[in-house]
């Protein structure tokens, strides 16, 4: 039972995945899909994965594709130690998380990662380069939100919209865990967690998750319990580069303020409208 992981370094959906099979301790090969040389426009890749992302896994000769149903699958496939509830009831609410993380937060990290990295990155480039690496995004609404945050960097509407996803996101956390914890779902870890803790590691890398989880205690304490988590460690922190660590933790305090003032007043407006949360 062979399976080979196309992915690519630091890419958030493929951390998850790491995650997945390093606490289902299965083997792995890898194949790296190098998104900054455009690898995953390759006609041999677009026929593993239509949509041109990574991740993917090969498991005997099969693709599966979209790291959430690729951690599910890796679940039915390999049952110990179970990653989702038995019950269907609690697995309707495990899927709420991964829902929320492939709604709203996958595409709110990009943008608060273009705006605080990738933007400068791209400003640097010849205008000739920029406008094909902008015409290479077949998608024309991926298109536009990538312009707008290289454009307005964080007075794009997208900025917001992430910050926004990612209020609520850790608001249903910290009420969530009132209920129990110390994990999403009660007593044991499940794939609601392992589809959230890349999003809260890179913002944190960015040195940014503290604007969101500093006056949410319980979040808090979950995340200190992921940081000590082995697969979270062997996922997540083991693979990630010096360059690419230092690269986040410099480029994120360059945005911090900004993105203090806008949380600020999302806030604000939030209370105005729900006087009573
Ligand atoms: N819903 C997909 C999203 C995959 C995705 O957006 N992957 C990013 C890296 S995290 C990617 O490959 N981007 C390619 C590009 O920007 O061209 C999944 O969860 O697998």
């Amino acid at each position: 039972m062979m399976i080979t992981l196309y992915q690519f370094g630091n890419s958030v959906c493929c951390q998850k995945v790491r995650v997945t099979m390093l606490e289902k301790r299965v083997a792995w090969d890898s194949v790296e899909v190098n998104l900054f040389r455009n690898e995953q426009y390759d006609p041999a890749y677009l026929k593993l994965n239509p949509k041109g992302v990574v991740p993917t896994i090969v498991h005997d000769g099969a693709a599966v594709i979209e790291s959430t149903l690729i951690c599910e699958y890796l679940n039915d496939v390999f049952p110990e130690p179970p990653l989702a509830p038995a019950s269907p009831l609690q697995r309707a609410e495990m899927r709420v998380w991964s829902k929320m993380v492939d709604e709203g937060l996958h595409e709110g990290i990009s943008e608060i990662s273009f705006c605080a990295m990738f933007r400068d990155r791209m400003r640097a480039m010849t205008d000739e380069l920029r406008e094909k690496r902008f015409e290479n995004i077949g998608d024309p609404r991926r298109r536009d939100r990538f312009k707008s945050t290289y454009e307005h960097g964080t007075e794009s509407p997208f900025v917001l919209y992430a910050i926004a996803n990612y209020e609520k996101a850790f608001g249903l956390l910290e009420k969530t865990l009132s209920h129990g914890g110390p994990w999403i779902l009660g007593e044991h870890v499940s794939l609601a967690d392992i589809n959230l803790m890349p999003y809260a590691a890179r913002l944190h890398y960015l040195g940014l998750l503290d604007l969101w989880i500093a006056d949410r205690p319980r979040a808090q304490a979950w995340w200190t319990r992921v940081q000590a988590w082995p697969s979270f460690h062997g996922g997540i922190v083991a693979p990630m580069s010096e360059a690419e660590r230092t690269e986040m933790q410099v480029s994120g305090p360059k945005i911090r303020e900004q993105m203090a003032a806008l949380l600020a007043a999302h806030r604000s407006k939030i209370a105005a409208l729900h006087p009573t949360h």
